[in-house]
């Protein structure tokens, strides 16, 4: 029996390799290729342009601490953007938060909507929410067209090369700071220290010349290069690392505690450096 494997190269040497079951879906959109795929041992996969953008097996771990730590840190969150995303995985857990009475989410890629719904409804169910609207459009044209108007933005974005190069500017970050109010808070997905350190190290430069609060943590997702995922804040007014304890209320999760809020921003020494 011959068998079919599939490679993301991570770096020009180094790779993921996942045994597939069946292709569900390929096809190249106005933005980039897509594909869904059911691997043998993470379940159904959703690749954009050849990297892996979420499995069914570990996509709790980013959906999660994207959504979690800017929302416990925010007292109030109430207006929510969630920039990319279209898979729903972090609106799903924005929805978890009973103060969220809108979360708007904006992606470029109707197909990622139209797909996800199809062959990962546990990750997108919830965009048929009342408390959800969802735009297909450039969330860059979003945030420079907005202002004082979000509590909360969360990027979930693709790397910065394709449709996502935009999202990792200092004019994109300078529109997040204006979209926001005046107490506002942003997270953004910025990849690993292994292979990209120089993009930790600018993005965490350009917010902080914005933000007086940047902030940079991490979380263990093993389909994602290196496994060691970062993601940056940039905050107006609230810590996340001083997060107080009555702050925090019940939720269902699967990796993210009060506990693991706090020690996802305590860095190894070598990730620590870069910022
Ligand atoms: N967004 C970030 C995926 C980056 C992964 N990079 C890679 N495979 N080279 C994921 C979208 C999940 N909602």
């Amino acid at each position: 029996m011959s068998e079919l494997w599939y490679t993301e190269k991570q770096t020009k040497n180094f790779g993921i390799t996942l045994k597939i079951k069946q292709t569900l879906h390929t096809e190249q959109t106005d933005f980039q290729y897509l594909e869904m795929v059911e691997t043998e041992e993470f379940g159904n996969m959703l690749f954009l342009d050849g990297m892996v953008m979420t499995s069914q097996k570990d996509e709790f771990v980013y959906h999660e601490m994207v959504a979690h730590v800017p929302l416990f840190t925010h007292p109030n969150p109430e207006n929510v953007l969630v920039v990319g995303g279209g898979d729903g995985g972090v609106i799903r857990e924005v929805l978890k938060h009973p103060q969220v009475k809108k979360a708007t989410l904006v992606d470029i890629d109707g197909k990622v909507i139209e797909y996800s719904k199809k062959f990962l409804p546990e990750i997108a169910g919830k965009l048929d929410d009342p408390r959800v609207e969802v735009k297909v459009g450039d969330g860059f044209m979003h945030i420079a067209e907005s202002e004082n108007e979000y509590d909360v933005i969360m990027v979930d974005s693709t790397e910065p090369m394709g449709p996502a190069v935009n999202l990792f500017t200092k004019g994109f970050y300078a529109g997040i700071s204006k979209a926001l109010k005046e107490d506002g808070i942003f997270v953004a997905q910025t990849d690993n220290p292994w292979f990209t350190p120089e993009l930790i190290t600018n993005v965490q430069r350009d917010v902080k010349e914005i933000f007086p609060i940047t902030r940079l943590y991490t979380a263990n997702i093993p389909t994602y290069p290196s496994g060691l995922w970062t993601f940056t804040i940039g905050s107006k007014r609230y810590d996340p690392i001083e997060v107080s304890e009555d702050r925090f209320h019940e939720i269902e999760t699967k990796y993210y505690t009060k506990e693991l809020h706090k020690a996802s921003f305590v860095l190894p020494k070598f990730v620590s450096d870069l910022i």
